[in-house]
């Protein structure tokens, strides 16, 4: 038994659970927790501007290590402004204990200032919310909140901490970490249908998910799409990375666009889906994207994801990468001759349209408009894509303008893309400097709409504070253009109302200076390439605007 306050406690609970980043924003309720922070140098306290900057930073950083990260926000109205990243968060499955402080138990009865309930506000957002009523279940409360937010499918939880709470002080017994082992993989029976099940197929597809980069198990996929002959895409919402664009088995990204994809997956007999998301969509469309005779396989360690929208043949709740790793000898036993010379023939045939052609293609189209002014966005995500070095990685949330950013960039490893989840604007911005703060050493370059970038832009001050090395590039279009071209394309009208940034325009380099990052303006497409390499070789956080062509004639 320790004799300890709350807020002691709460701290030492968070670093046994192996936390080394509290990022937060305080308030009055939180001053008995910023006052022992200093206590406790293992854990690196990380000030954001405004709450959903402090959830949208843990969001990158738990993305980028897969580890266990804390957020602290001020009572009600800061849990409120972080409610767009924690959904974010719980999209992407994030292991977040995100704390709030709340007024004293009892005081809260009197409705002061600030005083609302914080976890039926958490609730629908998180995996577990909570209020702690005694320090003494300090540490049952913690544990469980770490073990909850860790064990997949991971997500968010949340925990409320009045002020009475944390200055008590009580007899505690801190206990232990539980760790979950959920690298589950199916029975021995269900491998052995598995392998037979998927040599039958004549013409397989793999369905490439995040979780393969999550779990690092790019080596394994590609040998599955080997062995199988089987062409692969890359999920309709890309997260993170899926599989290396590179390999010649790697048909690209399917589309937001059902009736497309239901085009691309037409003339396979089999879809093999691997820790991705089933043909998650963006907008309504009566078609469905699957077409209806093809057969699904689905492995995910997310369960609720399993025959969620579409009846699947085999599914399997289990972790990819060991059922891969069970998986690939049998595979290697059983295949005869004639399936292996079919799927060689198979995997040569993608040549002229696998990932690598498409890139050929997108480069030579970003080439022709490459003169343009104001710059054409595919010429910037040409230029962005030759001068990123290679370990680079991109934290992407530019909307119409990075919509060749993925044919253009390969995913190299399981940490070189993060891309926005959920659709909820805001994730960039404070995304890339959890990730530069988990992957220390990899440059980040972070390429944002200028709408999306004014959704977290106090990230900037955090940014510079930390000397980062991230590059935010930000494709200045003066409008939320793809509201414009869906007003066209879904509702046949031109009134654009509430759709232009301009009157006045924003200065992104002036905007960038004053929260102390060096930044430039680039309107001439001759100055993109030295701008960007100059940019991604200094070591701190660079601002590079460029002003891309707002696809309306620019000023209408
Ligand atoms: C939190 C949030 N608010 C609003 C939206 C609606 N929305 C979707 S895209 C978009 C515009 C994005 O603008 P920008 O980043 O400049 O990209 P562009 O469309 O110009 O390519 C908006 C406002 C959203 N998705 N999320
Ligand atoms: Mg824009």
């Amino acid at each position: 038994m320790t004799r300890l306050t709350g807020r002691s406690a709460f701290l030492r609970l968070l670093i046994d659970e192996g936390v080394d980043h509290l990022f937060g924003n305080p308030g009055t309720t939180e001053l008995p927790i910023m006052e022992v922070i200093p206590d406790f140098p293992q854990l690196k306290f990380v000030l954001g501007l405004h709450e959903s900057v402090v959830v949208g930073m843990a969001d990158g950083y738990a993305r980028a290590c897969n580890r266990l990260v804390a957020a602290n926000v001020h009572v009600a109205p800061g849990l409120g402004n972080a409610m767009g990243a924690l959904y974010n968060a719980r999209f992407s499955g994030s292991p977040i204990i995100l704390t709030a402080g709340q007024q004293e138990q009892g005081h809260g009865l009197l409705e002061p200032l600030l005083y609302a309930p914080l976890v039926p506000v958490a609730q629908p957002f998180v995996k577990w919310a909570v209020e702690v009523t005694r320090a003494e279940d300090l540490p049952l409360i913690m544990h469980r909140a770490a073990k909850v937010a860790l064990t997949p499918p991971t997500g968010p939880v949340c925990i409320s901490l009045p002020g009475d709470v944390l200055e008590q002080e009580a007899e505690l017994e801190l206990g232990a970490a539980t760790r979950v082992d959920a690298r589950m993989r199916p029975s021995d029976a269900t491998l052995a249908m598995l392998a037979r099940r998927l040599l039958a197929a004549k013409n397989p597809a793999i369905l490439a998910g995040h979780e393969l980069g999550v779990h690092d198990a790019f080596a394994e996929a590609v040998e599955l799409a080997e062995l199988l002959g089987a062409g692969v895409f890359h999920q309709t919402v890309p997260y993170a990375a899926q599989f290396p664009s590179e390999h010649p088995a790697c048909l690209g990204a399917l589309t937001r666009n059902q009736k497309a994809v239901r085009a691309v997956l037409e003339p396979f007999d089999l879809l093999v889906c691997l820790g991705a998301d089933l043909l998650r969509m963006s907008v309504y469309s009566p078609v469905d994207p699957l077409p209806p005779a093809l057969p699904v396989i689905h492995v995910s360690e997310r369960d609720w994801e399993l025959g969620k929208n579409h009846p699947t043949e085999v599914a399997l709740q289990a972790n990819v990468k060991e059922t891969l790793a069970a998986l690939l000898p049998l595979l290697r036993a059983q295949r005869n001759p004639v399936a292996a010379a079919q799927a060689a023939q198979r995997l040569a045939a993608f040549a002229p349209r696998n990932w690598s052609a498409q890139q050929g293609r997108a480069r030579i189209a970003a080439l022709e408009v490459a003169e343009e002014t104001p710059i054409d966005p595919r010429f910037l995500m040409l230029r962005i894509a030759e001068a990123l070095p290679r370990e680079a990685v991109v934290v992407e949330e530019a909307l119409t303008s990075s919509l060749t950013l993925p044919a253009l960039v390969p995913q190299r490893d399981p940490k070189s893309y993060y891309g926005l989840a959920s659709g909820g604007l805001g994730f960039a911005m404070p995304g890339a400097i959890g990730a530069a703060l988990a992957l220390p050493g990899r440059p980040i370059t972070a390429v944002v709409g200028d709408g999306s970038a004014l959704y977290g832009i106090q990230a900037l001050w955090t940014a510079a504070h930390l000397k980062l090395p991230i590059t935010y590039v930000i494709a200045n279009n003066r409008s939320y253009r793809i509201l414009k071209e869906r007003l066209v394309s879904m509702r046949k009208s031109e009134r654009f109302v509430g759709m232009d940034l301009r009157d006045p325009e924003i200065d992104f380099v002036a905007l960038a200076r004053s929260m102390g990052v060096a930044a430039r303006r680039i309107v001439d497409p001759q100055d993109l390439a030295p701008a960007l390499r100059e940019a991604m070789r200094q070591g701190g956080p660079q601002l590079v605007e460029v002003m891309v062509a707002d696809g309306f004639g620019d000023g209408r």
